[in-house]
C-alpha cells in the first residue's frame, strides 16, 4: 500500500507499515476496500427515505427520473443534505445542552465536582443575555446564565428568535436573516422539523427544503456558540499556552492516556484527577507518572486550557494505538472510530466508552454522570494504571515525532493582545492594518479530515498560499490540529511563510503581548463547536466598521470536510455571509438545482455562499481573489 498517497503526517507514514506488520487494518486500508464508492451515493441522488426505496436517479437522464413516490432529483438531493445539516445541528447541540444543564445543576448547588472557573467570564455571558450579575452569587448567576440558555430549547414563540444567535451577530445580519426566515427560535424544533418535512410525501421544493436546512444550520451556531461560551465560564476562558503536537508526545516512561471525542465536562475531570494519581503511575513503574495527550477535538479543548499535548487529530486517531505505549483510550461523543475498540484488542489498551448513549462493541464501558465525576475519572485512571503494567514492550514504537504549538487564541485572548498596543481602542491596530493592506484579509480554517483527500495536505498548502497574500490565518477543529501537527502553529512557522506585511503585524503584536516573537503563523482558536470564536471576532470587527459579516474581507475553508457537523458549519457559515469552500465535492452535484442554491443563489440571499474546489492550490487563488473582490467592494 503506498501509504504517502492517503497522509502527508510523517507520524501516519511511520506508523502505518507496524499496523500492516501486524495484520491489523487502518482507515487507509478500509478506504481501499470500499473502492469503488456508490456514484449515486456520491451525486446525492439515493434516496432511502421510506421503505419503498432504496429509489435512485439516473444522473444520465437514461434511466428512471424519480423514485417511486415520484420524488425526483432537486427532492431527493435537498432530502438528503438538509437531513445531515439536522444531525450536524442536533450533534453540537446536544453537546450544548450537556454543559447548560450541568451548569444549571452548579447553580443549584448539586454538583460539587465542577465550579465556575472564570467568574469574568460568566458575567460577560450573563451581560450579553440581559441577566442581572450587581450583588449576586456567582452560582445564582450561574443558574441564570444556564436556564436563560436552555430557554433556546424551549422556546414555543417562533416569532422570538434563540437567545444566542440574537447576542452573537451583527444586527443588520439578524435582520436579513429575520427577513428570510432562516431565524431559528428553538434548536429542537429546529431540528425536529427538518425531519419532519423531509418524511416521505412532505416538502418537496428545493428552494423551501434548502432554505429549512440553512434554519437547521442557524440552530446549530447556536448550539455551540452556547457550548463554547458556557464552557469557557466553567473551565476557563483559553489563553495562549506553549505545548507540542503529533504522536511523539506519548511517553514511553509515563502511563499514557489519550482522551478523545469532544465534552470538557469528561476530559477536565480526567486531567485533574490524573494530575493527582501520578504517584500512584510512579509507585507502577512509570517514572514519569501520567501523560495525558489529546485527540479531535477534546485534544483541542484540553490543549487550549492547560497546554496538554495533542497526540492527532481525526484521521489518525488509530496510530496511537499502534505506539504500543497507549495505555487507555477515554471517549465521550462524536468523530470516534468505531474500529479503535477492536484495534484496542489487539494491544493492552483499555479502550473506555463514558456515555450511556455512545456505547461500542468491544469497549469497557464505565458510565459518566457529573455528580460522581471525580469517583469514575478516579476509577478510569486506575484502569489506564493497571493496563500500563500490561504493556509489551517489545510491540512499542513511538516515532518520535512532535512540532511546537502556540494555541489558545480565544477571541479574550486577541483582543488581549492587540490591548498591548492600543489599551483604549484594541480593534484599532486590526482595523488600521486590515485597511492598510498590511493584513489582505482573514481566513478560518475549519473542519475534519476526510479519506477523500490527503491527509492534512489540503490545509496546509492553502493555509501556505494565504499566509504568502498576508491573509490572516484562524483554524479549529482537525484543521487546527492538523496545523499543530505540521508545525504551523509556531513562530518558526511564521517567519518561513508568512509574507512580509503580514510578517510585521504579526510581529508587533507578539512582541508588544510578551511572546518575545511573532505570534504564531496560524492562530488557533479551539475545538470544532468554538467556530463561534471567530464568529465572535469577526461581529466585533463588521460592528466596529458598521458593515455586516458578508462585506468584510473574511473567507472560511472547510478543505476535508466530511461530518455532518461540518456540514451543518458550513452552511451556516454561508448563512451568516462568508464565501465558504469545500475541498470536498459535496454530495450534491446530482442536482443542478440544488447545486446551483448553495452556490449562485446563496449569494443573492446571503452574501455567502459555497466555493467548490478539490485542487488545494487553485482553492487558495480563488480566496485570495475573493478576499480582493471584498476588499474592492468596501473600497480599501
Ligand atoms: Ni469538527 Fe469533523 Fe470531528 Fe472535531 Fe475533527 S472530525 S466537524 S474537527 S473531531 S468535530
Ligand atoms: Fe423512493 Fe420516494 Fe421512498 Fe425515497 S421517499 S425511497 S424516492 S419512494
Amino acid at each position: 500500500m503506498d501509504i504517502k498517497i492517503r497522509s502527508s503526517d510523517p507520524a501516519v507514514i511511520a506508523l502505518c507499515p507496524v499496523a500492516e506488520q501486524e495484520g491489523i487494518a487502518t482507515v487507509f486500508d478500509r478506504y481501499e476496500m470500499q473502492q469503488p464508492q456508490c456514484g449515486f451515493g456520491t451525486l446525492g441522488l439515493c434516496c432511502r427515505i421510506c421503505w419503498k426505496g432504496p429509489c435512485r436517479v439516473d444522473p444520465f437522464g437514461d434511466g428512471p427520473q424519480a423514485g417511486i413516490c415520484g420524488a425526483g432529483k432537486d427532492t431527493i438531493v435537498a432530502r438528503n443534505l438538509i437531513r445531515m445539516m439536522a444531525a450536524g445541528a442536533a450533534a453540537h447541540s446536544e453537546h450544548g445542552r450537556h454543559i447548560a444543564l450541568a451548569m444549571q445543576r452548579v447553580g443549584k448547588g448539586e454538583l460539587p465536582d465542577y465550579h465556575i472557573r472564570d467568574e469574568e467570564k460568566l458575567k460577560s455571558i450573563a451581560g450579553r443575555l440581559d441577566i442581572a450579575v450587581a450583588d449576586r452569587t456567582i452560582t445564582d448567576i450561574a443558574y441564570d446564565v444556564a436556564t436563560k440558555t436552555l430557554e433556546d430549547y424551549q422556546n414555543q414563540d417562533s416569532k422570538v428568535p434563540c437567545h444566542w444567535i440574537s447576542a452573537s451577530l451583527p444586527a443588520k445580519r439578524l435582520s436579513l436573516l429575520g427577513k428570510l426566515g432562516v431565524l431559528p427560535h428553538n434548536i429542537d424544533a429546529t431540528v425536529a422539523q427538518i425531519m419532519s418535512r423531509t418524511h416521505i410525501g412532505c416538502d418537496a421544493d428545493p428552494e423551501n427544503l434548502v432554505l429549512g436546512g440553512m434554519r437547521g444550520a442557524l440552530a446549530d451556531f447556536n448550539g455551540m456558540a452556547l457550548a463554547t461560551e458556557l464552557s469557557d465560564a466553567m473551565f476557563g476562558t483559553p489563553k495562549p499556552v506553549v505545548t507540542q503536537a503529533n504522536i511523539g508526545v506519548i511517553k514511553k516512561q509515563a502511563v499514557n492516556i489519550a482522551v478523545n471525542g469532544h465534552n470538557p465536562l469528561l476530559s477536565e475531570v480526567i486531567c485533574d484527577i490524573a494530575s493527582e494519581m501520578n504517584s500512584i503511575a510512579r509507585d507502577a513503574g512509570a517514572s514519569e507518572g501520567i501523560n495525558i495527550v489529546g485527540i479531535c477535538c477534546t485534544g483541542n479543548e484540553v490543549m487550549m486550557r492547560h497546554g496538554i499535548p495533542l497526540a492527532t487529530n481525526y484521521l489518525s486517531q488509530e496510530m496511537a494505538i499502534f505506539t504500543g505505549a497507549l495505555d487507555a483510550m477515554v471517549v465521550d461523543v462524536q468523530c470516534i472510530m468505531p474500529s479503535l475498540p477492536q484495534i484496542s484488542e489487539c494491544y493492552h489498551t483499555e479502550f473506555i466508552t463514558t456515555m450511556d448513549e455512545n456505547k461500542m462493541p468491544g469497549a469497557r464501558h464505565v458510565s459518566f454522570h457529573e455528580d460522581k465525576a471525580r469517583e469514575t475519572a478516579r476509577k478510569i485512571v486506575q484502569y489506564a494504571i493497571d493496563a500500563y503494567g500490561r504493556r509489551d514492550a517489545k510491540r512499542i514504537n513511538i516515532p518520535d515525532i512532535k512540532q511546537t504549538a502556540i494555541v489558545g487564541f480565544s477571541s479574550e485572548a486577541v483582543m488581549a493582545a492587540l490591548a498591548t498596543l492600543n489599551a483604549a481602542d484594541p480593534l484599532a491596530p486590526l482595523v488600521e492594518n486590515i485597511v492598510n493592506g498590511n493584513i489582505l484579509g482573514v481566513a478560518l480554517f475549519a473542519g475534519c479530515n476526510s479519506t477523500r483527500a490527503i491527509q492534512d495536505e489540503n490545509f496546509q498548502v492553502i493555509a501556505k498560499i494565504l499566509a504568502r497574500n498576508n491573509v490572516l490565518l484562524l483554524a479549529t477543529g482537525c484543521g487546527a490540529g492538523a496545523f499543530a501537527k505540521h508545525g504551523l502553529m509556531n513562530q518558526q512557522a511564521t517567519e518561513a511563510w508568512a509574507g512580509d506585511s503580514l510578517k510585521a503585524v504579526l510581529t508587533a503584536i507578539g512582541v508588544s503581548a510578551g511572546l518575545e516573537g511573532p505570534l504564531p503563523l496560524i492562530l488557533h482558536m479551539g475545538s470544532c463547536v468554538d467556530n463561534s470564536r471567530a464568529v465572535q471576532l469577526a461581529t466585533a470587527l463588521a460592528d466596529r466598521l458598521n458593515v455586516d459579516l458578508s462585506d468584510l474581507p473574511l473567507v472560511a475553508s472547510a478543505p476535508e470536510a466530511m461530518s455532518e457537523k461540518a456540514i451543518a458549519i458550513a452552511s451556516w457559515s454561508v448563512a451568516i455571509g462568508l464565501p465558504t469552500h469545500l475541498g470536498i465535492v459535496p454530495q450534491v452535484t446530482g442536482s443542478a438545482v440544488v447545486t446551483d442554491l448553495i452556490t449562485e443563489g446563496a449569494k443573492d440571499l446571503f452574501g455567502g455562499y459555497f466555493l467548490v474546489e478539490s485542487d488545494p492550490a487553485l482553492a487558495a487563488e480563488k480566496l485570495v481573489a475573493v478576499i480582493r473582490e471584498k476588499r474592492h467592494a468596501l473600497g480599501i
